[in-house]
């Protein structure tokens, strides 16, 4: 039996990841810039077992045989190719985001089984290599392989779609929980019903591409200002997107919109703060980490808070070779 356990964290996007062109091999319509934080790990580990005859999932501590487990056997199906191996796995893993409340559970879910699993089965593989492996079971889990700030390229096929590191200013997250529970319809869905129904999808591809080349110049200038426009702007812009579906999708609350308007209160008071919030009613907002204090104090008894620093690179924490 080989072993092998990793780590990894979720990210949150300042400009989005929101549309596939190719939903097989979860290739984007767009690149995406995200901040990979230092809290909410999940911890993996796949042990690879010559006896057994199915993969077995275990998800916080149960044996699952739903839909999640199907989706970790198919993951497992590309590492196998790629090992050139049939030998059936265990997966446990521990989450200790919320899951499924659009912070990103499947990001940090699949980048460490990317890591573990590519280890239980003895491949070597880079890190471009671990986050076009990521993306496979999960868009977002390309970018949770890479430490701090990170573009997932679109690219053009399997080969050139990963994330890479990229410096940017100082910066820290306050991620205020609106809401912990099971989100009504989920990111893969309503991704497809936006591109099948909004008539402004063709409108966020191009507006996200612009929006992604002037983030990353912001990361290079240092220009936290620009950069926290920008990802205030793609937020509400993919929101307003996922509204004009048939049937709609809401995702921000009552809470959620507090928040961001607390946040315009924020700046208008001269602190540099910028929220953003994924397929959730969560919402993050980027600051400066010496404007932590002033970010939390203005959303104190709104929803429970948690501070996030940029954090490490999905690594490796044990592996045995049997
Ligand atoms: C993002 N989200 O850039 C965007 C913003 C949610 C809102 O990536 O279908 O779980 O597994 O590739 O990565 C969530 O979608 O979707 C997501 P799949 P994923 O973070």
């Amino acid at each position: 039996m080989s072993t092998a356990t990793a780590i990894a964290h979720p990210n949150i996007a300042l400009v989005k990841y929101w549309g596939k062109r190719d939903s097989d091999i979860n290739l984007p319509a767009t690149g995406s810039l995200s901040m990979t934080l230092d809290i909410f790990p999940t911890t993996t580990t796949v042990t690879v077992d010559d006896a057994a005859v199915a993969d077995v999932l275990v998800y916080g501590g149960e044996e699952r045989v739903d839909g999640p487990a199907e989706r970790v056997t198919r993951f497992l199906d590309l590492v196998r190719e790629l090992a050139g191996s049939d030998r059936r796995a265990r997966v446990e893993t521990v989450n200790t985001v919320p899951s499924a409340a659009g912070l990103a559970s499947s990001a940090s879910g699949f980048a460490a089984l990317a890591v573990a699993a590519s280890a239980a089965y003895g491949l070597e593989l880079d890190t471009p290599a671990l986050s076009r492996l990521a993306r496979r079971g999960s868009g977002s889990a390309s970018r949770s392989v890479i430490p701090g700030f990170a573009i997932w390229h679109a690219g053009d096929d399997d080969a050139s779609s990963f994330a890479e590191h990229i410096d940017a200013p100082d910066l820290a997250m306050v991620v205020a929980m609106v809401e912990k529970g099971q989100k009504a319809v989920s990111s893969r869905e309503a991704m497809r019903r936006t591109i099948l129904t909004s008539p402004f999808y063709p409108a966020w591809v191009s507006s996200t591409a612009e929006s992604l080349e002037s983030a990353a110049e912001a990361c290079r200038a240092g220009d936290v200002e620009r950069l926290g426009r920008i990802t205030e702007v793609n937020a509400l812009r993919m929101h307003a997107l996922i509204q004009s579906c048939d049937p709609p999708i809401r995702y921000l609350n009552p809470t959620s919109t507090e928040i961001f308007d607390r946040v315009v209160a924020l700046r208008d008071a001269g602190v540099g703060a910028w929220a953003t919030a994924d397929a959730g009613p969560n919402v993050v907002v980027l600051t400066r980490p010496d404007d932590v204090p002033a970010v939390t104090a203005a959303l104190a008894g709104v929803a429970e808070l948690a501070v996030a620093a940029p954090g490490p690179a999905a690594s490796l924490v044990t592996r045995t070779q049997g």
